[in-house]
């Protein structure tokens, strides 16, 4: 197949909230400095179901959606050193050049270089898309366009890891679970005996309330307005469970009373702008830092009173948990492998990519985790 074109299953989002369609996708090989990638597994996180809402600026139509995700190497383009055929990968929708600007400041994981194609659908070398139906081009999407049996990659956006990881469970590697542990490890820098409060016990919430556990917190603070959460949240280190509706307080008075003037990091996981307020403000004042996770839609805005931030409460950001895609990705599967965090426990669902519409509906429903999906 190498240098030719492979036609494949994809499951493709013709528009905004219409089903998705699974479509007979031709791939064009990889380009210079690109990868092709058999996606072997797959799963949805809560961003894929965002861009396809239409509520994503940056979501382009047509679009081959997913970002979380495994697979095996099977062409690569010229020039590209760092993988070859039947590697083991994970697709890193958060790039790692090593040379830009962003990655040679120490300062943080986003990367540069081909995040001006990866906004827009398209590859660097030639801004088109490797994918088409029947001669229509199709937009990828963050770089990897997961929901689809072939796809294509920057190289840069690659990880190499172990050839005894089951693909099937470290697929989760590629966002939710390095996002939640990681935005407590690198972002926040919870130290033992902190208090945390974690808003949305969704994937990345529960792999919050994770790295809150293992870096020492002493209490972590579940908020959900789902109360079947509790049960399962328990499990990932959760150890107090708020659910807003039952209060008729704000919510972050609730829990300036239950800690004594306030937690000591808190973590936005859902994508809501007025709990992102709340996460802010239920911070103890003179350091409560607060991360902002969720990504919420275009147009919104976050707002409080300076006075929170004067009064030292500190307001911050992150992307996959600030994690170096292509130098820490590899490194999280070995964790996992040691047994030193969980995987497998998030994998709630298993279907077929055919079944990808009934894997979104899943998605709204509380039960439902992570559910991964066979290419
Ligand atoms: P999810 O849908 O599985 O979880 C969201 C949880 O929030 C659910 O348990 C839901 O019951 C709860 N919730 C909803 N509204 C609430 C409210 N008003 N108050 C309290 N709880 C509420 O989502 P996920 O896959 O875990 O992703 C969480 C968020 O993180 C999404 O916005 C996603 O786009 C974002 N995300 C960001 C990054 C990043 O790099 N910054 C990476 C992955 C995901
Ligand atoms: N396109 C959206 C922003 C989406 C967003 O913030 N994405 C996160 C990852 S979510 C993974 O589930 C991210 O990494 N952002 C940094 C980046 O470079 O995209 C919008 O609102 O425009
Ligand atoms: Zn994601």
């Amino acid at each position: 197949t190498q240098g030719q074109v492979i036609t494949c299953k994809a499951a493709v989002a013709w528009e905004p909230n219409k089903p998705l369609v699974i479509e007979d996708v031709q791939v064009a090989p990889p380009q210079a400095g690109e990868v092709r990638i058999q996606i072997l597994f797959t799963a949805l996180c809560h961003t894929d179901a965002y861009t396809w809402s239409g509520k994503d600026p940056e979501g382009l139509f047509p679009c081959i959606l997913g970002h979380e995700a495994a697979g095996i190497v099977e062409s690569v383009g010229e020039g590209v050193t760092e993988v070859q055929p039947g590697d083991h990968v994970i697709p890193c929708y958060q790039a790692e050049c090593k040379e830009c600007k962003f990655c040679k400041s120490g300062k943080t994981n986003l990367c540069g270089k081909v995040r001006g194609a990866t906004g827009v659908g398209v590859m660097m070398t030639d801004r088109k898309s490797r994918f088409s139906v029947n001669g229509t081009p199709i937009y990828h999407f963050m770089g990897t366009s997961t929901f689809s049996q072939y796809t294509v990659v920057h190289d840069v956006s690659v990880a190499k890891i172990d050839l005894k990881a089951p693909l099937d469970k470290v697929c989760l590697l590629g966002c939710g679970v390095p996002t939640g542990l990681g935005a407590v490890w690198n972002t926040a820098k919870v130290e033992p005996g902190s208090i945390v409060a974690v808003f949305g016990l969704g994937t990345v919430g529960l792999a919050v309330a994770e790295g809150a556990k293992a870096a020492g917190a002493s209490r972590v603070i579940g908020v959900d307005i789902d109360s079947k959460k509790f049960d399962v949240a328990k499990n990932f280190g959760v150890t107090e469970f708020v659910n807003p509706k039952e209060h008729d307080k704000p919510i972050q008075q609730v829990i300036v009373d239950l800690t004594d003037g306030g937690v000591d990091y808190s973590f936005e996981c859902i994508g809501n702008v007025s709990v992102m307020r709340s996460a802010l403000e239920c911070c103890h004042k003179g350091w409560g830092t607060s991360v902002i996770v969720g990504v919420a839609a275009s147009g919104q805005e976050i707002s409080t009173r300076p006075f929170q931030l004067v009064t030292g409460r500190v307001w911050k950001g992150t992307a996959f948990g600030g994690f170096k895609s292509r130098s820490q990705v590899p490194w999280l599967v070995e964790k996992y492998m040691k047994k030193e965090i969980k995987v497998d426990e998030y994998i709630t669902h298993n279907l077929a990519l055919e079944e990808i519409n009934k894997a979104f509906d899943l998605m709204h429903e509380g039960g439902c985790l992570r559910c991964v999906l066979k290419d």
